[in-house]
């Protein structure tokens, strides 16, 4: 069949109407922006997998199978999972699929759906032979990849400098406290920059398009993860700060963190996976993986079994010596107690899926997180364990960390910035002094557009700062907002971050992720371009709201988030 000229208009209009009422079902309408932002490549496109043989589906070769394969781990299994059961976009599996027959899904895939379904083949990004191969391959069972064992770690684990031969003290002059670790995406690589000289210390090999950094309990070790689920840690005693220990804790991942209570401080690591849906614990100054958890099991509400269900964020409690793991289609969060790791105990609280990213309140014990999907905020006491509240915010909220500060009216408040729609909604997060507000949504600010991604402040600012990254207008995702904490009647005020920056090259210039430097008294913003074009730092004063420095460097390559040392190890948002 030939997708847009049918033989039978009418046909098409009917396929094209059930075909969207498909992919509505349950589900809202999402942006381009968040479309672009879940649908990011796999690293799993390039792993083998199992595949069975499905005699109902249509016949496929080898070549062509293989060549769907790739596209989909490149394309759609950030939105449908790994084994297509659904995650933020429909199940795709062979029941469903093949209920509905060849030419209704190439209808669907070519067209799209206000629901969120990209249109492949009207935007030009899928031709027709794209789409029909496309509408074959999701008929067939889906592939599974490997499961990935301790023993597989293990061959990946490299301590490249053994404890005993590091540093006894700090072997530079750095402020290390003030270094920033730059993401370099698309080269995958982690750029060290001197927070007081805004000169590159290192640029440090990390793993494929590396995600996060995190700090431990001591300040000492730095910890990156790459997508393609790639830890390296390292020494920032070094005279060079640089690489210590590496390894490998699955196929695909997006969060490390290190363990932070009293007692325990650089004791261990823990990583979360997307593929194999898991988590591991680590030892912290080696990375020797040392137990696996499986995060496979209930999705929180229905009590549907999920097979794939990702780590999302993970936080190392203040508290206790606790791991708060972030469980993101069953929507639950895992209290695991790191006392003693040959008898876990984890404490499993619900709330609901779609887990994302999150941080915690000013006082420390409450960690606020986006379950993006359902447009929830939910509340975790990491002191008693338990729920404290949960709270409807606007469209897909998107906190980064999130940004704490004192309401005039509503005392200490954690504010976050959503993807699908203009708002801000802030939460307040002290259920002693201000027991009616909290853990509540307080208030909205209103910002230019959609398509944030992070919002900050610092407990010495006054100032709150929002991007929008993927906002359509190129207007709004090169420049930030900021809101006067004291005024927040007074709406925003606009920085043009990127005509700042002063880049030589065009292009989508997206600014990313405000950052405090550890005084408290400028904001570091990155300045996104693609791969082969100039992207930069910008540095902004904080009490004038006015530029300070520009960090240009041609290693600096699609520069995304970026971490301050002190404030990354302290949890200051
Ligand atoms: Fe992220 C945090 C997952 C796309 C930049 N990102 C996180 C966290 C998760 C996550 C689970 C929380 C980690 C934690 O706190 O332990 N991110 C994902 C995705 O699944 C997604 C949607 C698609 C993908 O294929 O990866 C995705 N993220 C992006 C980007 O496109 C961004 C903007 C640019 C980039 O570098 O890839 C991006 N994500 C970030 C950053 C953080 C992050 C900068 C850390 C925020 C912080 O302040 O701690």
């Amino acid at each position: 069949m030939n997708i847009p000229k049918l033989n039978s208009a009418t046909a098409a209009v009917l396929m094209l109407a059930a075909a969207t009422a498909w992919a509505q079902q349950a589900q809202k309408p999402v942006s381009e922006a968040e479309k672009a932002y879940q649908a990011g490549t796999s690293p799993l496109a390039g792993e083998p997998m199992y595949q069975s043989n499905n005699p109902k589906a249509p016949a496929m070769t080898q070549a062509e199978f293989d060549k769907a394969r790739q596209i989909y781990f490149e394309r759609c299994a950030g939105c449908h999972g790994v084994l297509r059961k659904g995650a933020t976009g429909k199940p795709l599996t062979p029941d469903l699929t093949q209920a509905k027959g060849l030419d209704y899904l190439k209808v669907f895939i070519g067209y799209g759906s206000p629901a969120g379904m990209p249109n492949w083949l009207t935007s030009g990004e899928m031709d027709e032979k794209t789409v029909d191969l496309m509408a074959r391959y999701i008929q067939h069972d889906p592939p599974v990849p490997p499961e990935y064992s301790l023993a597989d770690m293990k061959k990946t684990w490299k301590v490249i400098v053994p404890p005993d031969q590091r540093p006894k003290r700090k072997m530079n002059n750095y402020n290390i406290e003030n270094i920033f670790s730059t993401t370099l995406r698309d080269t995958g690589e982690v750029a060290l920059i001197d927070g007081d000289t805004k000169k590159i210390i290192n640029i440090v090999k990390t793993g494929y398009a590396v995600h996060i950094s995190r700090v431990s309990a001591s300040g000492r070790y730095l910890f990156v993860i790459g997508r393609d689920a790639k830890i390296n840690m390292i020494d920032l005693w070094m005279e060079k700060p640089d690489n210590v220990a590496e390894v490998r804790i699955g196929l695909e991942a997006r969060s490390v963190e290190t363990s932070k209570a009293k007692g325990y401080e650089d004791k261990l690591a823990i990583a979360g996976a997307y593929w194999p849906p898991q988590f591991t614990l680590m030892k912290g100054d080696t990375l020797e993986p040392l137990k696996i958890v499986a995060t496979r099991g209930m999705v929180v509400g229905t009590q549907e079994y999920h097979p794939e269900p990702r780590v999302a964020s993970i936080l190392g409690s203040h508290y206790k010596p606790e791991f708060i793991v972030n469980v993101k289609e069953t929507g639950k969060t895992m209290m695991v107690d790191y006392s003693n790791i040959d008898a876990l105990k984890i404490t499993e609280i619900g709330s609901a899926p779609f887990l994302h990213d999150g941080g915690l309140d000013a006082s420390k014990r409450y960690f606020m997180v986006a379950a993006n999907n359902s447009n929830k905020i939910a509340a975790i006491d990491t002191k008693d364990g338990k729920l404290a509240g949960i709270t409807e915010v606007g469209k897909i909220p998107h906190p980064g960390r999130g940004a704490n500060f004192t309401h005039p009216k509503f005392g200490p408040v954690w504010a976050t910035g959503h993807l699908g729609d203009e708002t801000i909604s802030l939460i307040g997060t002290d259920p002693k002094k201000y027991k009616q507000y909290a853990f509540k949504e307080v208030a909205k600010l209103t910002g230019p557009g959609g398509g944030a991604l992070f919002i900050k402040s610092h407990p010495k600012s006054t100032n709150l700062y929002s991007d929008a990254p993927l906002n359509p207008d190129p207007k709004i995702s090169q420049s930030v907002v900021v809101y006067d904490i004291k005024n927040l009647d007074k709406g925003y005020k606009v920085l043009p971050i990127a005509e700042w920056a002063d880049l030589k090259d065009d292009g989508a210039k997206r600014v990313v992720q405000p950052e405090f430097n550890k005084a408290g008294d400028e904001v570091w913003f990155s300045v996104w371009s693609a791969k082969n074009k100039q992207s930069a730092l910008v540095v902004v004063d904080d009490k004038t709201l006015k530029l300070k420095a520009v960090i240009k460097d041609p290693r600096l390559i699609t520069p995304t988030g970026h971490f301050n040392i002190y404030n990354t190890q302290r949890d200051v948002y």
